[in-house]
Formats: structure tokens, sequence, C-alpha cells
């Protein structure tokens, strides 16, 4: 890649793309090219087909996706499933196709059973039963790793596939329903600092773990695969730590200065026990995560009160 190279970033406007469109950009790189879903809606394969033809592209990242929490997923699987599976088979197949040097598709660590044995090791991929809240996501980003994976096998294409640990970071979606854990509960908590409630709901029982990756710490780990890295498997991203879901709420009340009860609701569903990455193939090409999980947190809720009026939800 050199700072000429034609970049397409799909999903641009979302928490991974976002980041990655900063990082290239101040970096020197000033071919990127990036279309909104009114221009170019990426379920639709003539349309992805026309643009990559028009388009000469050098390299592809593959943030695009239909993205939510627990409840998102355990809601709309068919929606989770077919726009997933539409949007990376037309960019992999378009990407192919018009002659792109390399490309990146981020999948997630939904990908792994449910009880797989932590810390996960890529090797576990289709190891056993997933997880049934995300399992219709989660098949779709097997499908895109397996597309890769054939691709590169049958035509020498080189793709190549990021597994991130579950994200947080400024621009996330803070939806109360639909999004992930950390955005829903600086939301939560903060709305009830301000209204002056004594009680705050997380869902589930507060017990099951999980590992929370700074969205920049993921844009920089990508842009490092992208430089030194041509392999088949996957490559775990994360950070290597984990905590419970009780002990994040208490560091978003501490962080936000809330001083009210914890409830837990145990009629919405836990999800997966624990999703601890292991990251020791990413550690040995020579890459570590470097934001703190407070120091992530803070920027998170600084960034979502400095844009009360226009967060997405
Ligand atoms: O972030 P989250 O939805 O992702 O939930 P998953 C993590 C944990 O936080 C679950 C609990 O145990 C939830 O029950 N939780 C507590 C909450 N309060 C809340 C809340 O207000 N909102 C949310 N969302 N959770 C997703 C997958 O699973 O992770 C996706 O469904 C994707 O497929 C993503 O892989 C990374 O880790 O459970």
């Amino acid at each position: 890649m050199n700072e000429d190279s034609r970049i397409y970033i799909a999903g641009h406007r979302g928490l991974v793309g976002s980041s990655i469109e900063l990082k290239l950009r101040s970096r020197g790189f000033s071919n990127i090219i990036v279309r909104t879903r009114s221009r170019l809606d990426l379920v639709n394969q003539d349309a992805v087909n026309q643009f990559f033809s028009e388009q000469s592209i050098d390299f592809v990242i593959i943030a695009a996706a239909m993205v939510g929490g627990v409840y998102a997923n355990n809601l709309r699987p068919a929606e989770f499933i077919r726009n997933n599976l539409q949007i990376q088979t037309n960019i992999i197949d378009a990407a192919y196709r018009s002659g792109v040097d390399k490309l990146l598709f981020l999948g997630s660590s939904c990908i792994y059973p449910r009880l797989a044995s932590q810390p996960i090791k890529e090797d576990s991929l289709l190891s056993g039963p997933l997880e049934e809240t995300n399992k219709a996501y989660a098949i779709a980003k097997i499908a895109g790793i397996e597309m890769c994976q054939a691709y590169r096998k049958q035509y020498g294409f080189n793709a190549i596939c990021a597994m991130p640990t579950n994200l947080y970071g400024p621009g996330d979606n803070f939806h109360i329903q639909d999004s992930h854990v950390v955005p829903a509960l600086i939301r939560k908590i903060h709305e009830a600092k301000v209204s002056g409630d004594k009680n705050v709901v997380i869902w589930g029982s507060g017990n099951p773990r999980r590992e929370f990756l700074y969205v920049d710490d993921l844009s920089d780990a990508c842009l490092f695969l992208f430089e030194n890295y041509d392999g088949e498997s996957p490559i775990n991203i994360g950070c290597g730590e984990d905590i419970t879901i009780k002990e994040l709420a208490k560091l978003i009340c501490f962080i936000v200065g809330y001083s009210g009860q914890l409830t837990f609701d145990t009629s919405k569903p836990d999800g997966t026990p624990r999703k601890l990455l292991d990251v020791s193939r990413l550690e040995k090409l020579g890459w570590r995560a470097n934001t703190s999980f407070r120091d992530g947190i803070k920027n998170t809720y600084e960034w979502f009160l400095d844009n009360l009026d226009s967060y997405r939800s």
C-alpha cells in the first residue's frame, strides 16, 4: 500500500469504518474512496459490480455490516443473516472480479462456539455449537470467512480475515435497545444521573464476561494486518483481558459520576457466558492494544456528552 493507492472503505460511517478512515487519512493516504448508502446500496449486487468496474480500486476494507447487540440479534435474525450475507458476498466477489490487490474482511468473536475454551484460539472456529441469540449473524460472518478462504484457494485472491472482540468508542450507536452494552450503559447511566433516577436496570445476570477493545486500537490493528499479514487463517484482535458486565456497569457509574443502584433484569438474555480472545498470533506478528479500558470509556463518554444532540440511536 502506498499513499496513492486507491483504498475503498465499505461502511465508512460506522464505528469501525469511520475510525479506519481517520487513521488512513492521518497517515497520508489520500485516495480513499467512500460511498454513503444513498449513493451505493451494498445489498444491490448490480450496483456493487458497477461501482467496482468503474473505480479501479486497489485495496478494500469491509467494515460494512448490519450489527447490533444481543437483543437486536435475537429479535431480527432474518435481517442479520440476509443483509450481512448480501453485503459481504457482493463486495468480496466484485473486488476479486475487478482485480483488487488485497481485501480485509472483518468478522466478530461471536463466530466461535458458545462454550469454546478460553481464551479462544482461531482454531476453535467450527468446533462446537454457536450461541443461539446471535447464530444468524455468526453464520453470516463464518460464511464470509469461508468465502475469503475459498477465493484465496481457487483464485489466489489475497483476502484476509480479522476477528475483533466486542468493540466500543466514539461514534458508536447509542440506541437504547439495539445497541451493544457499552453505549447502552453509558446512555442509561447518564440519563439516570441527569433525571435523578435512583436505579438503573442492567440486562441479564451481570455475570457474563466480555473483552472490550477501543475502536481506534481496532483500526490500528486492521492497518497493521493489512501491511503485515497475507495468511489464510483469521486473526483475532483483542486486548487480552475481560471483565464481568457488573464490573463494566460499576466502572461506567464511576466515570459518569452516578451513585444510584444497579438492578439486574434476568428476563433479558445473557448471551455467551464468556468471550475472551487468544491474541497470541497477533502479538507474535508484532501488534498489541494500547488504550486502557478506563481511558477508552472516558473518551467515549466525553464524545457522548459533546454529541448529545446528534449521536446515532
Ligand atoms: O453488547 P452485547 O449486546 O453483546 O451484550 P454480546 C453484552 C452483555 O451485556 C450481555 C449485557 O450479557 C447483555 O445481557 N447487557 C446488560 C446489555 N445491559 C445491557 C444493555 O442495556 N444493552 C445490551 N446490549 N446489553 C453481541 C452479538 O453479543 O456482540 C453480536 O449479539 C456481536 O452478534 C457483538 O457479535 C459483538 O457480546 O452479548
